[in-house]
């Protein structure tokens, strides 16, 4: 793994292939009913280019926040599976450790606080799919002002995102995000704008596709506490 700006930890091909398995397989257990995928259309009535669900907590793309049920059917959010629970403690824990090694301190947890995530937002992006640069600042002003991580899982065809200061892809860094790689954004960098420009299609893992069936695309879940 490596640490990319103060708070964000790249930890590249970290998902084993029976964990990526096994969250296709509840992703697309949970998808299928209420409350599960569907495609988020903006204020403007443009369409995301991704279809999102939400577990834990709706959240409203279109408002900007979270609610109980959500808008476009009334479906009240899946609960949360308690199934993510070790892999996100351990994903932190890992990053504690590299940040603590990096730095020879052990000032990890002010860099990048620990997480108890309670919110899962599950992104499919298919082959054409991107997401614009954005800030994500939708939970509370609690979490926010302690800089409580996001931690992102990156599933399926390889994804190329883009992050940076400002909103101006110009001035953004890159980096490609492959099947397993893991995404820790916490502390100082929990406002960074980013967003994915491109998905590589046909490089998803052949033995990922041959136990799992996943269409053509890149599947995103993002833990997050409100
Ligand atoms: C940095 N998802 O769901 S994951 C999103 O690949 C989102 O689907 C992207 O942006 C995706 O909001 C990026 C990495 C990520 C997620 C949340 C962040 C980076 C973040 C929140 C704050 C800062
Ligand atoms: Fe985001």
């Amino acid at each position: 793994g490596e640490i990319r700006r103060p708070g964000m930890v790249l930890l590249t091909n970290y998902l084993s292939l029976p964990e990526q398995i096994q969250i296709i397989k509840l992703c697309r257990d949970i998808g299928l009913g209420p409350g599960g995928f569907y495609q988020p259309v903006y204020r403007d009535g443009g369409r995301m280019h991704l279809k999102m669900m939400s577990l834990g907590r709706c959240w409203d793309p279109d408002r900007g926040e979270y609610a109980e049920h959500r808008p476009v059917d009334g479906a009240k959010a899946p609960i949360f599976p308690s199934d993510f629970h070790p892999l996100v403690e351990r994903a932190i824990k890992d990053s504690h450790a590299l940040i603590e090694r990096n730095l020879k301190s052990t000032a990890a947890e002010v860099i990048l606080p620990p997480l108890s995530p309670n919110i899962c937002v599950v992104n499919f992006y298919s082959e054409s799919g991107r997401l614009g640069l954005h800030q994500d600042k939708d939970e509370s002003q609690e979490s926010l002002d302690r800089g409580l991580p996001v931690v992102s899982f990156s599933i399926g065809d390889a994804g190329e995102f883009l992050y940076g200061d400002q909103r101006d892809v110009e001035k953004a860094e890159k980096v490609w995000l492959e099947s397993g790689d893991v995404l820790i954004f916490g502390g100082e960098s929990r406002h960074v704008f980013h967003g994915v420009s491109s998905v590589q299609p046909k490089t998803a893992p052949k033995a990922l596709l041959d136990e799992t069936n996943l269409r053509p695309g890149r599947l995103n879940l993002t833990f997050r506490e409100y």
